[in-house]
């Protein structure tokens, strides 16, 4: 099982494109933040984060997810006013650029300002539960919009961890963070759901939503991933350098892909790219794929 026909899962609605989701699409990390946890902040200004998504078009990102506030473990919140500043210019550069961008916020007035502008998805680690979100997306005529679900908050999720199983917990909260946009008027197909590693869970947990993504996709929505570097791949590859764990973090994206994911959010593009290009060579030989000749299938 990896491609469903069901059609809920074939496309993402956008404000300026209809992404296809039948490949596997690649969203390329943009951090405009000073503080960065894994490029040391060297994008931090405009034009350095511009340079930087010219880069991940090269390398085969297929959307650009800008973020002005880091939201690992640990780090301090950001005002309105300097995340504004960071993120706005670096959007109006990146409109031109002819890929969907996708903006990492959870404040309501930034939503609004980025969705004026013309930016096509709010990616939000509080799935809109901050006042005024839910309203921002809604008043957009087609916007996509991803809804993560996060335990606690970015300053206390990883001292207290969720307990039990995490599955069933983020599948019940997914489902209701969606059916309440949905009650606001927001259609299926702008909607795409994200497990949040790393945000309050376990390693254990982390990987449990990885073996088991087949009951988030129960939920009917497609799902985006984010393994990218992360603590639990630390945990269990003893790699303790974040910039280093490229070959967990690749290998993270393949099997959240192979497991149904549609969407994985990197840091490591070209890497993620060439993995997904032999995920893809198999997809097409799988069982169904009908017709395909190959050395075990001669035409
Ligand atoms: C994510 C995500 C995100 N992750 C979406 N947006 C981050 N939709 C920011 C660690 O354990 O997965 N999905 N925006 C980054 N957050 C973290 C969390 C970074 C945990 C590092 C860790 O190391």
């Amino acid at each position: 099982m990896s491609l469903s026909p069901d059609p809920a899962f074939a496309r993402w609605q956008t404000s300026r494109f209809l992404i296809d989701l039948r490949r596997p699409q690649v969203m390329g990390i943009v951090n405009v933040t000073p503080d960065s946890f894994s490029d040391g902040g060297a994008h931090a200004s405009t034009a350095a984060a511009l340079r930087h998504c010219e880069q991940l078009i090269r390398e085969g990102a297929d959307i650009l997810d800008i973020g002005g506030e880091s939201t690992r473990p640990g780090s301090p919140p950001v005002s309105l006013e300097e995340e504004s500043a960071r993120v706005l210019p670096v959007v109006r550069g990146a409109l031109r650029l002819g890929v969907p961008l996708s903006i990492d916020t959870y404040k309501p007035e930034l939503m609004r300002a980025v969705l004026d502008l013309g930016a096509d998805i709010v990616n939000d680690i509080w799935a809109l539960r901050q006042p005024g979100a839910r309203e921002a997306v809604a008043a957009h005529p087609g916007c996509g919009v991803c809804l993560m679900h996060m335990h606690r908050d970015p300053q206390t999720m990883q001292a207290a961890p969720m307990e039990g199983d995490g599955v069933p917990t983020v599948r019940d909260f997914l489902a209701d963070a969606a059916r309440r946009l949905r009650a606001q008027g927001v259609a299926a197909e702008r909607i795409v759901l994200d497990p949040g590693i790393g945000f309050g869970k376990t390693v254990a947990q982390n990987f449990a939503l990885l073996a088991r993504q087949r009951e988030l996709l129960a939920l009917g929505y497609p799902l985006l991933a984010g393994w990218s570097r992360k603590s639990s791949l630390g945990a269990v590859t003893g790699v303790q350098e974040a910039g280093q764990r490229k070959v967990a973090s690749t290998a993270a994206a393949v099997l959240a892909v192979e497991r149904g994911a549609r969407i994985v959010r990197v840091h490591d593009v070209r890497e993620t790219v060439e993995a997904l290009a032999v995920w893809r060579a198999m997809q097409a030989q799988d069982a169904g794929a009908a017709g395909g000749a190959s050395p075990d299938n001669p035409a």
